[in-house]
C-alpha cells in the first residue's frame, strides 16, 4: 500500500484526501475538510488564499499523523482560470481575484474590440467566458515576475519550483490550440506579458520534494514527492471516468456542470463556437470538449440566501422536498448571466419565472425543484449539441463529481435526456488527481486504460435509468426560447 495526498480546492470547500494505493484499486479518505468561499472586498471579490494554505497544512499533518510511513506523494487541483502574482523576491503580491470579480467582463469587452470572439476561440479552442485567464490578465495592472495558476500557486509553496501544468494552462485562453504552447501572437496582438508565464508543464511532472520548511509544518517527510497531477480538476474528474463502453459522455457536476466527451482533436468551428463549447486538455493530451454549464452554483447560493435569512435547511430533507414537487412546474436557463454574480438566487429565480410567465416557486422546495429540474434541462440540451457536434450518439451518461450524490439530479438527467445516467464516483476528481500520481511514481501502468480500470476497481457507479418519455422536457424547453441552444 502507498499513501498519495490529493489535494483538491473547490469553490465552496477544500480538502486533503488521503489516497490508499492498494494495487488494482485506490481507496480514498478525507483527511481535513475546509470552507472556501469568494470574499467581497471594496467591490473586488477575492480567494483567501491564504486561508486555503493554512487549511492544505493542517490537512496535510493530519494526514501525516494518521499513517505510519507518511506519503510518496502529494498533488494540488482545484478550478481552472484563476492565479496569484510573484512578486521579484519569489514571495505573493496580493489576493488572486476570483473568477466572478467583475473586472474579466469589462476585460473581455475591451479585448473584443483587438480581435473578435469567434476568432479567440479559432485560435486557442477555448470559448470565450469573462473569467478566462486571458481577460484577467488584460484586466491587469500591477508588474509581477510570475503569474501561477492556484494548484501552481500551492505547488510552489510546497515544492519552490513554479509549474505551469498542462491541463489547467488550457483553460486560460493563452494557449494555441495547434501547438499546445502560450500564443505567441495572440500575446503580442493583446500586448500581454508572456514573461509572466513558463514554460507548459505536462502533467504528471514530478516538481521535487517537500520544502524543509513545509515538511516541518506538516509533519511529512522531504522526500515527499510533489506532483504537478492534473491540476484542473474537471481534467482530475475526467481522469477517472469509468467509462464501459463507447458512446459515454460525461457530466462533470459541481459547482460548474461540464457536460462533454473525450477526443483526440479540438473541435474549433463556427458551430462549436456558437453552442457554447470549449476544447481543454485532458491528462493525456486528449480534448475535453465539453460546455460549461453553471451546475449546483444555483442550488448552493439559494442555501447560503435561506441561511442567511435564518432558515434551518438540511440538504437531504430539501431534495427529499424538491423531489416531491410536481416536475416542470417552472424552468429557468441556469446559464442566463443574471445568476453568474453571488447573492439571493430565490429571488432571482422567481423574478426569472415571473418574466416568462410561469408558475413563481416560493418555498426553498419549489425553488431547488426548480433548480433541479433547469438543470437536467440545460444537460439536455448539452448532450444534443454534442451528438450534432461531434456526429456521434451518446448512449450513456457518467455524471461525476460531488453531483453524482444528488439521486434526484441523476434521476432527472436520465429522464430529461433518455439515457442512462452512471452516477460516480463522487470523489472523481481527488481520485483523479491521485491515479495521475500514481501514474507518475509508476504504481500504475501508464495511459487513460490503466487508470479507468483502477478507477472502476474503486467505486461501482450507481445505475438511474428514464422513467418516462422526454417529451414533457422538449415541451418544457420552449418556455425558455433565449436559451442559447434547445
Ligand atoms: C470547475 C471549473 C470549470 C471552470 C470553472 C472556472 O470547478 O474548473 O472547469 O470552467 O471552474
Amino acid at each position: 500500500m502507498t499513501l498519495l495526498a490529493a489535494v483538491d480546492l473547490g469553490a465552496s470547500s477544500g480538502r486533503v484526501m488521503a489516497a490508499h494505493v492498494r494495487g488494482d484499486r485506490i481507496d480514498l479518505t478525507e483527511a481535513a475538510r475546509f470552507p472556501n468561499r469568494a470574499v467581497p472586498v471594496h467591490g473586488r471579490l477575492h480567494w483567501d488564499v491564504l486561508g486555503l494554505w493554512s487549511g492544505i497544512l493542517d490537512g496535510l499533518r493530519a494526514l501525516a499523523s494518521a499513517s505510519n510511513d507518511g506519503a510518496a506523494a502529494v498533488g494540488v487541483d482545484s478550478w481552472a482560470v484563476d492565479y496569484g502574482l510573484i512578486g521579484h523576491d519569489g514571495h505573493l503580491l496580493a489576493n488572486p481575484f476570483c473568477y466572478r470579480d467583475p473586472r474579466g467582463a469589462a476585460a473581455k469587452s475591451t479585448v473584443l474590440e483587438q480581435i473578435s470572439a469567434a476568432d479567440l476561440f479559432a485560435a486557442t479552442g477555448v470559448q470565450p467566458q469573462p473569467f478566462n485567464t486571458v481577460f484577467q490578465f488584460a484586466a491587469e495592472t500591477t508588474s509581477a515576475h510570475r503569474a501561477l495558476l492556484i494548484p501552481d500557486l500551492i505547488g510552489y509553496w510546497l515544492s519552490g519550483v513554479p509549474a505551469w501544468e498542462a491541463t489547467n494552462a488550457s483553460t486560460t485562453g493563452l494557449i494555441d490550440q495547434g501547438t499546445g504552447d502560450w500564443s505567441r501572437a495572440l500575446a503580442d496582438k493583446l500586448g500581454l506579458d508572456l514573461g509572466l508565464l513558463g514554460p507548459v508543464t505536462p502533467t504528471g511532472t514530478v516538481l521535487g520534494g517537500l520544502l524543509p520548511e513545509v515538511a516541518a509544518l506538516t509533519g511529512l517527510d522531504v522526500s515527499t514527492k510533489v506532483v504537478a497531477t492534473a491540476s484542473h480538476d474537471t481534467a482530475a474528474a475526467v481522469a477517472a471516468v469509468p467509462y464501459e463502453g463507447e458512446r459515454a459522455a460525461y457530466i462533470s457536476c459541481g459547482t460548474w456542470s461540464l457536460v462533454g466527451v473525450e477526443r483526440d482533436v479540438p473541435i474549433t468551428g463556427v458551430e462549436a463556437f456558437a453552442a457554447g463549447f470549449t476544447n481543454e486538455r485532458g491528462a493525456d493530451g486528449s480534448i475535453r470538449f465539453l460546455r460549461n454549464v453553471a451546475g449546483l452554483w444555483l442550488l448552493n447560493e439559494s442555501v447560503s440566501t435561506w441561511r442567511a435569512e435564518g432558515l434551518d435547511i438540511d440538504l437531504a430533507e430539501l431534495l427529499a422536498a424538491a423531489g416531491r414537487v410536481e416536475r416542470l412546474r417552472a424552468v429557468v436557463d441556469p446559464d442566463d448571466a443574471r445568476f453568474a454574480d453571488p447573492g439571493d438566487m430565490p429571488e432571482r429565480i422567481r423574478v426569472c419565472c415571473a418574466e416568462t410567465g410561469q408558475p413563481v416557486p416560493e418555498t426553498p422546495a419549489e425553488v431547488a425543484a426548480c433548480v433541479l429540474d433547469s438543470l437536467a434541462l440545460a444537460h439536455r440540451r448539452s448532450i444534443a449539441a454534442l451528438e450534432t457536434l461531434t456526429g456521434e450518439s451518446v448512449e450513456t451518461i457518467h455524471v461525476v463529481g460531488g453531483g453524482a450524490k444528488n439521486a434526484l439530479l441523476c434521476q432527472l438527467t436520465a429522464d430529461a435526456t433518455g439515457r442512462t445516467v452512471l452516477a460516480g464516483p463522487d470523489e472523481a476528481t481527488a481520485l483523479g488527481n491521485a491515479l495521475v500520481q500514481a501514474q507518475a511514481l509508476g504504481l500504475i501502468a501508464p495511459g487513460p486504460e490503466a487508470r479507468r480500470a483502477v478507477a472502476r476497481a474503486s467505486a461501482a457507479p450507481r445505475r438511474f435509468e428514464p422513467r418516462g418519455p422526454t417529451s414533457p422536457w422538449e415541451t418544457a424547453a420552449t418556455r425558455l426560447p433565449s436559451a442559447r441552444f434547445v
